[in-house]
């Protein structure tokens, strides 16, 4: 990645520690993605996105940028995209999967918080992440307490606009909830200065649900046994989906669903018929944190869902297309995202119901939920995930690890033992 050296120099990363972070992708990736065995063709274009990571994408919104579009990161799936792409910005997902800058970051945050937390404050004040330099302003959300603290802190780097997200589904919380969506497009009209309208909104709707759909059709399909796609895979393309153009990722992704339906028409899969199949839940696995789902699948398992933020959580439950106003069409946003079942809700029963419904859909045998080290909400609910998938006799594993490997051997021991039971 040569050639970006000079846009990366204008977007004033520290070009030293880039280069070094640069310098651990390549291997890893080689080694977690390129040694699996029978990979569809259709990966091609994920693995060449993930070689052009701060490359290609990075020159596309430096030019929306130059055209006089804005880019705006988010953090969480609660901040709807759709609003952002009505008014011509690009909306990005800040990753957040690697440690990163931790002696600066430790400056400001405590020392024990969530590595995910950690991570994006790292990638800001270590200026090592084009994605970050390219935002005009940044949405933060009052999920956790940890990421609504730090927002704070975040806020004296980069604009940050925070969403008030509820802790509960009543009524009183949908209604705040729309409003924050409310406010939210307000916000976007006037960082991008373009209007939101019933029309715009609309468009923007229908081509982010079908970036959903193109997802759905690949989950639906890894229902099957041989699966037809690794885990690992799986979760690549639901990193990627965070970031890369909307249509074009949508047709790559249904590109892959036409080429996985003709190995399953032929009985081919890229594991074993009858290999152990896995759900993984918990919290969000953003890229490159692809260490759980290799120990997985290295010890003999194929994962076939992920009820996870990078995963189902973020393209399940569609956006209503039949809003005839922009407010009606802002309601419907407002609804569909408040479906999502993240641990920062109490209760959280629907998470709960949605497992159980994954087990036996993607015919399970059993679930391990992951959960990054020193996250209360998941840690806490993985309390009730264990006492339902009890009353059910689903086998379940739980991990609470962080981005460092140090603790990979005692997983996959952990792991491997896990699977021989199932
Ligand atoms: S909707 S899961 S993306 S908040 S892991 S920072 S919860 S301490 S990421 Fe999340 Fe939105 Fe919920 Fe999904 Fe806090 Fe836990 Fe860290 Fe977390």
């Amino acid at each position: 990645m040569n050639n970006y050296q000079e846009m990366w120099r204008t977007l004033g990363l520290n070009m030293e520690a880039h280069d070094q972070l640069l310098q651990v992708l390549p291997p890893t990736y080689h080694d977690v993605y390129l040694t699996q065995a029978n990979r569809p063709q259709g990966m091609e274009y994920f693995d060449f996105v993930v070689n052009e990571i701060h490359g290609l994408r990075i020159q596309e919104l430096q030019e929306h940028k130059k055209a006089g579009g804005k880019v705006i990161g988010a953090f969480c799936v609660f901040v709807p995209e759709e609003i952002v792409r009505a008014a011509g910005g690009i909306c990005i997902g800040l990753c957040s999967g690697v440690e990163i800058g931790t002696a600066e970051t430790e400056k400001v945050l405590p020392r024990n918080i969530c590595p995910l937390i950690k991570s994006f404050m790292g990638f800001k004040l270590g200026k090592v992440c084009p994605y970050f330099e390219s935002c005009d302003i940044v949405v933060g959300e009052t999920t956790c307490d940890g990421k609504k603290k730090a927002f704070e802190i975040l806020n004296d780097y980069i604009p940050v606009h925070v969403m008030e997200t509820p802790h509960m589904k009543k009524n009183r919380d949908r209604r705040l909830w729309l409003e924050e969506v409310r406010d939210f497009a307000r916000v976007v009209e006037k960082a991008t200065g373009h209007t939101i309208t019933a029309d715009n909104l609309a468009k923007a709707v229908q081509e982010v649900n079908n970036k959903r759909r193109a997802l759905q059709r690949l989950a639906e399909l890894r229902k099957q046994d041989p699966a037809p796609i690794s885990g690992k895979d799986s979760l690549l393309i639901e990193q990627i989906a965070m970031y890369d153009d909307v249509a074009r990722f949508t047709a790559k992704v249904n590109a892959l669903c036409d080429e996985l339906e003709e190995k399953i028409k032929a009985g081919q899969g890229v594991f074993p018929r009858k290999t152990p199949r896995v759900i993984v839940t918990g919290t969000p696995m953003a890229i490159p944190n692809w260490k759980v789902p290799h120990i997985i699948e290295s010890s003999g398992a194929v994962i076939v869902a992920e009820e996870l933020c990078t995963g189902l959580r973020y393209f399940e439950n569609e956006v209503a297309e039949d809003g005839q106003t922009k407010d009606g069409l802002l309601e419907n946003l407002a609804a569909r995202y408040l479906g999502i079942n993240c641990a920062v809700f109490t209760p959280n029963t629907g998470r709960m119901d949605r497992l159980l419904q994954l087990v036996e859909d993607y015919h399970a045998d059993g679930v391990i939920h992951c959960a990054l080290s020193f996250c209360d909400p998941y840690a806490v609910e993985a309390n009730r995930v264990e006492k339902t998938l009890k009353q059910h006799n689903i086998p379940l594993l739980k991990i609470e690890t962080g981005y460092d490997q140090e603790d990979s051997g005692q997983l996959k021991t952990r792991v491997e033992a896990f699977i021989e039971m199932l």
